[in-house]
């Protein structure tokens, strides 16, 4: 397992993706590909692909966790085509920089699946849950679950 999360090293790796295109600056929700949402108890069927965003050594795609009472929750996130990585954030402001890890798992769901489990989260508090793939060559379809 290893840690490959800092805000600003990803906050580098996004900035120089997008040097080709000099004028407009992207919002927090393309810089972080944010999908959607997902809720607790929720499955989302996601796909990892060369298009989502690159942080030097793989792709992410992410999803906003909305809290409104505080818990404790698993979010499993499998494929039967590449090995995941997961990363669950805190927002603090929106933007790259101001993102805190909460933790992160490669692959304690079994196999290269990964799973966090009995992690707290406050309501006070806005998540970013991030699917992310080992490395490049890790896309495809994917499944992703909060437990709550
Ligand atoms: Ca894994």
């Amino acid at each position: 397992m290893r840690l490959r999360w800092s805000a600003p090293a990803i906050a580098f790796a996004l900035a120089a993706c997008g040097s080709d295109e000099p004028t407009a600056p992207q919002t927090f929700e393309q810089q972080m590909c944010i999908r959607g949402t997902i809720a607790i108890g929720a499955t989302v069927n996601g796909t990892l692909g060369t298009n989502d965003c690159d942080i030097g050594d793989s792709y992410i795609e992410s999803y906003r966790l909305n809290v409104v009472a505080d818990t404790t929750i698993d979010i499993s996130m499998t494929s039967g085509v590449f090995d995941t990585y997961l990363f669950l954030l805190r927002i603090r402001a929106e933007n790259v920089d101001s993102l805190d890890l909460v933790t992160f798992d490669d692959d304690g769901g079994g196999g290269t699946n990964s799973l966090i489990s009995g992690v707290a989260l406050l309501a006070a508090d806005d998540y970013l849950v991030v699917a992310n793939g080992f490395d490049k060559s890790d896309v495809g379809a994917y499944v992703l679950t909060i437990v709550p």
